[in-house]
């Protein structure tokens, strides 16, 4: 769009992007023949980086995708596997003109393969560090549990000693939900969220995209938490409109997801211009770019102007809310208002 320069040179912050998600299909490629990791014989999409980027076009739902999405991060084995992914994310984050993410990891996933939290901890902060030292990206990390695993597993996850320690020392800033968002309502988790409150933790969850409002709603009631990753389907609910724009809670949007995971069927058609009008307040994030055609944070941003034609001060408004919306500290909001 015409506004590219301008979108670009915006100091935009992201909220909503799974490191795992940062996996592309030739890194994937690489690390299987690394770490001898065998891949599926019965798809004909693990033919090669080509055919898999081709089926990752052809997603039909967010399930299709994650079938995808935890075969690829099996091939990720040791902390240089680890730092390599969030450098890659890191490296388009800087050239899309990101001066601070705050990005997500699903321990669950890699601990039911034996990797350790440590190994898997100790790569991305190495990628932080670098990314803070190089382009001058600041980083927070937000610990995931998986709904479509028991919540008693993620409960045992969360009290692991080496999860533990990583909160206490703040590389870790709070904890999200994901995967599999039906039949898995908020609810269910309200006791890793209750541990998380009482240990002063930051609180997002994934509600909206997929499942009904009344997972937003449950979210903010049951799991007490202060963002809402996705939500597009708030608009569902006027009554819960009002709550989320006057509770000023941040959804993070992303909107090439959604299209690619069919959750819409164009940009066109999601709330972004209630929302506005509304005042709930918004980012616009990436998700998994490495599975939604390569788009890292400003193809989204493009998309979305594509489709909605905002003003300059319509998004120096939203890339302000994202600044307000973050996890780091007033210091660093300052710099970058
Ligand atoms: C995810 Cl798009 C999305 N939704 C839910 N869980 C996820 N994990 C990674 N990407
Ligand atoms: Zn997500």
């Amino acid at each position: 769009s015409d506004l590219h320069a301008f979108l670009q040179a915006l100091p935009k912050c992201e909220h909503h992007m799974h490191l795992e998600g940062a996996l592309t299909p030739s890194v994937l490629f690489q690390l299987a023949a690394k770490n001898k990791i065998q891949l599926p014989s019965d798809d004909p999409a693990f033919t090669s980086p080509s055919t898999l980027a081709e089926r990752y076009n052809q997603f039909t739902s967010l399930d299709d995708f994650l079938h995808y999405y935890y075969i690829g991060m099996s091939v990720l084995m040791d902390a240089s596997d680890f730092e390599a992914l969030a450098w890659d994310y890191f490296t388009h984050a800087s050239a899309d003109g990101v001066v601070h993410a705050e990005v997500f990891f699903d321990p669950q996933a890699h601990l039911s393969r034996d990797v350790s939290y440590d190994v898997v901890l100790a790569g991305f902060m190495a990628a932080r560090s670098r990314a803070n030292s190089e382009f001058g990206i600041s980083s927070e990390l937000i610990c995931c549990f998986l709904r479509h695993l028991p919540a008693a597993d993620g409960l045992a996850t969360f009290k692991l000693d080496a999860v533990h320690a990583s909160f206490s020392s703040g590389q870790v800033v709070g904890i999200g939900l994901d995967s599999s968002e039906s039949p898995f309502p908020p609810e269910l988790f309200k006791d890793i969220y209750d541990a998380a409150k009482a240990s002063g933790l930051k609180r997002t969850a994934h509600a909206g995209e997929e499942g009904p409002a009344a997972y937003i709603k449950g979210a903010l009631d049951d799991l007490d938490v202060s963002r809402i990753d996705h939500g597009i389907r708030l608009a569902e609910d006027p009554a819960l409109v009002k709550r989320v724009a006057e509770q000023q809670i941040l959804l993070s949007v992303c909107p090439i997801s959604n299209v690619l995971l069919r959750c819409v069927s164009s940009v066109a058609e999601l709330p972004i211009r209630m929302f506005l009008d509304q005042g709930v307040r918004f980012s616009i994030n990436s998700d998994d770019p490495a599975y939604f055609g390569n788009n890292y944070l400003l193809a989204n941003y493009c998309a979305v102007q594509d489709a909605f034609g905002l003003s300059k001060d319509e998004w120096s408004g939203i890339c302000e809310a994202g600044i307000n919306g973050s996890w780091c500290s007033e210091q660093r909001k300052e710099e970058m208002l």
